[in-house]
C-alpha cells in the first residue's frame, strides 16, 4: 500500500508539509484546488503551484480528493454537458502533473453529515459525532449555518457558494429518485471513464457518509450491493472505488472486510478509520485502534494485505488531541497515530 495524507494547501491547513514529511511512510499528498467552484475546470497555473510545493517536500501528487461533481450533473438537468466537459478538461490537466487517482462523490447537496464538530470522548479529546434523532428533527438549514460558521477555514463540502442556493436545490431534488440518481451517475461515467483511461486517471467514488438518507435526498452508494452496481455500471479498472471503511461502517450492516476481499481490485483509494457505533443509530469517530471503535481495523488491513492491494491509503480522519486546533477530523497527531496502527499492522503481516 501507499500511504497518503490529506493536505488543503497553503493557508488553508493548520498542518504543514514539513510536519507531514515526519510521519514514517509517507509518499504523497492527497491535494485539490478547495477555492475552484464544482463545474468549473481548474486552472493550469493553481495545479503547478501545488506541484511546485509539493516537488519540494519529495511528496507525489497521485491523489486528488476531490474533484467535485456538479449538483446540475446529479439532477440530471440538461446544462451537464457543459459541467461534464469541464471535468474532463481537468482530468486531462491533472494527468499532465502525474495524478493516478480522481475521488469524488455523487451525494446530492451535502457531502459528509455530522451534527457536532468536537464532542467530548472520555479521555478529553473531541472528534466528529453525528446525532441520528437530531438529524431527524433538524432543518437542514440549521446545520449548514452551525458547519459554515467557521470563520477561517472552508469545509469541503460545504462551501457556501455551493450551499447559498439550498432552498433551491432541495426543490430541484424533490422528485429525483434513487434510481433517477443511479441513472444520472451511470450518464457521467459513460462520458468520464473514456477521458480516466486515455489518461490513466482511475475515478475512485466515495461512498455516502453517512451511508443512509439524509434530509430526504437520494442516497445510493451505501454497501456491498449497490457498490457492486456501481462497478457494474461501466465495467472498466478505471471505474473504481475509495472504499471509506467510517462511512460504509457507521451502518452496523455493513461488513467492510467483506467487502475489500470482494472488491479490493477496484480499489483504488483505501480511507481507513474507526467509528464507534451507539444501538440508538448515532456514531463517533475514534482512534484507529480495534477495540476503541466498532471496526475490526485489523482484520481490515489483513483483507488488504491478502488481496495484494496496491493502491493507495490515507488514515481519513483523526480525534483531536493534545489541544492542537485544527480543522474537524484533520489534526495532525491523531491522524499520524493512525498511519502508525496501520503500518503496524501491514509491517506485522508483511513479515510473517
Ligand atoms: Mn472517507
Amino acid at each position: 500500500m501507499k500511504m497518503v495524507f490529506r493536505w488543503y494547501g497553503e493557508g488553508n491547513d493548520t498542518v504543514t508539509l514539513e510536519q507531514i514529511r515526519q510521519i514514517p511512510g509517507v509518499s504523497g499528498i492527497v491535494w485539490a484546488l478547495h477555492d475552484v467552484p464544482a463545474g468549473e475546470d481548474w486552472p493550469m497555473e493553481k495545479i503547478l503551484a501545488v506541484k511546485k510545493r509539493a516537488d519540494q517536500y519529495g511528496f507525489s501528487l497521485d491523489v486528488v480528493e476531490s474533484v467535485n461533481v456538479h449538483e446540475d450533473i446529479k439532477l440530471g438537468l440538461k446544462t451537464r454537458d457543459r459541467y461534464i466537459e469541464n471535468y474532463k478538461k481537468t482530468i486531462a490537466k491533472l494527468a499532465q502533473v502525474g495524478v493516478k487517482v480522481i475521488c469524488y462523490n455523487f451525494m446530492p447537496i451535502f457531502d459528509w453529515t455530522r451534527t457536532d464538530m468536537a464532542r467530548r470522548l472520555d479521555d478529553g479529546s473531541t472528534a466528529l459525532f453525528y446525532e441520528n434523532a437530531k438529524i431527524k428533527d433538524m432543518d437542514p438549514m440549521e446545520l449548514v449555518s452551525e458547519i459554515a460558521s467557521n470563520p477561517d477555514l472552508t469545509m469541503p463540502g460545504w462551501e457556501p457558494e455551493r450551499l447559498s442556493r439550498l432552498n433551491e436545490l432541495f426543490e430541484a431534488y424533490r422528485n429525483v429518485t434513487e434510481e433517477d440518481l443511479w441513472q444520472n451517475l451511470k450518464y457521467f461515467l459513460e462520458q468520464i471513464i473514456p477521458v480516466a483511461e486515455a489518461n490513466d486517471i482511475k475515478m475512485a467514488i466515495h461512498p455516502d457518509d453517512p451511508p443512509w438518507p439524509v434530509f430526504g435526498l437520494p442516497r445510493i452508494l451505501t454497501g456491498q450491493a449497490n457498490l457492486r452496481r456501481f462497478l457494474k455500471l461501466v465495467d472498466s479498472p478505471y471505474n473504481a472505488l475509495t472504499l471509506c471503511s467510517g462511512s460504509l461502517g457507521a451502518n452496523a450492516e455493513n461488513d467492510v472486510p467483506a467487502m475489500v476481499r470482494e472488491f479490493v481490485d477496484r480499489i483504488a483509494f483505501a480511507h481507513i478509520r474507526n467509528v464507534r457505533r451507539f444501538d440508538n443509530g448515532d456514531f463517533v469517530e475514534t482512534s484507529h485502534r480495534t477495540g476503541d471503535g466498532s471496526l475490526d481495523i485489523v482484520a481490515i488491513v489483513k483483507a488488504y494485505y491478502e488481496g495484494g492491494f496496491t493502491g493507495y491509503v490515507r488514515p481519513d480522519h483523526g480525534r483531536h488531541i493534545w489541544n492542537k486546533k485544527c480543522r474537524p477530523g484533520y489534526g495532525l497527531y491523531d491522524r499520524a497515530l493512525g498511519i502508525m496502527y496501520l503500518w503496524g499492522v501491514w509491517d506485522t503481516l508483511e513479515s510473517r
